[in-house]
């Protein structure tokens, strides 16, 4: 039996497109790169809603400084951002345009207002599991492909804690867009996630793979 794939889009909300409160550019681009994954025969379809409350630690306004300063919270350091994806506010909608109908699990992180995350696994201190691990193993699914935003924090941070939790990572790289706060910031993600052993692929080669068999939906 073929193993069961889940589709895991992280973060295609508002705040991180162009125009938004942490704009990630280009970011829009891949709305309709990920509608077209949405359509291919993944077993599951998960999206990720980063989902902060008001006064987020991770927030510059929070402690009086500017954004892309750093701070250290329990021995763990924190870059803090410009008010972004506020629980209740526009910004923190998904994309518009984004086939949303088609999600089976919505996972929330960063909910916490003393504890940021990035991955869509854990928080930043480990602390707590957002629940992604458990309808994964309770679903069956073993490979994971990543799509969305940011290529250098949430896609990055997800796709090291998927290998480490036995899961086979894929990482749609066409599909993906980061934040490069310095440049090479997203090359040097590229590269630590291969070599952590998460394989770079292609949306034209995920296509490919999803529709040259038959997909493990059509014998349930
Ligand atoms: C993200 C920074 C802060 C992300 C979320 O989705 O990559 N980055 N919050
Ligand atoms: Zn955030």
């Amino acid at each position: 039996m073929e193993k069961k794939r889940a589709l895991i889009i992280v973060d295609v909300q508002v705040d991180f497109l162009p125009g938004g409160a942490l704009a990630v550019p280009k970011a829009n681009e891949i709305v309709p790169l990920i509608n077209h994954l949405i359509s291919l025969p993944f077993d599951h379809i998960v999206a990720t809603r980063d989902f902060h409350p008001p006064k987020h630690y991770s927030f510059a306004s929070r402690w009086a400084k500017k954004a892309g300063e750093r701070i250290t919270i329990e021995g763990v350091e924190q870059i803090l951002w410009p008010e972004h994806c506020v629980q209740g506010t526009k910004g923190s909608e998904f994309a518009p345009g984004l086939d949303v109908e088609h999600f089976d699990e919505v996972v929330y992180k960063g909910v916490n207002y003393q504890i940021d995350s990035y991955s869509t696994f854990f928080d930043n201190f480990k602390l707590r599991t957002t629940g992604l691990e458990d309808f994964l193993r309770l679903q069956g699914v073993e490979e994971l492909y990543f799509a969305g935003i940011a290529t250098d924090y949430c896609v990055f941070y997800s796709v090291i804690d998927a290998v480490e939790l036995g899961f086979t990572p894929f990482v749609i790289v066409d599909a993906c867009r980061g934040i490069d706060l310095q440049p090479g910031d997203i090359q040097e993600a590229l590269k630590k996630m291969q070599a952590k052993g998460a394989e770079l692929v292609t949306s034209e080669q995920v296509e490919k793979s999803l529709t040259s068999h038959s997909t493990s939906k059509e014998h349930v």
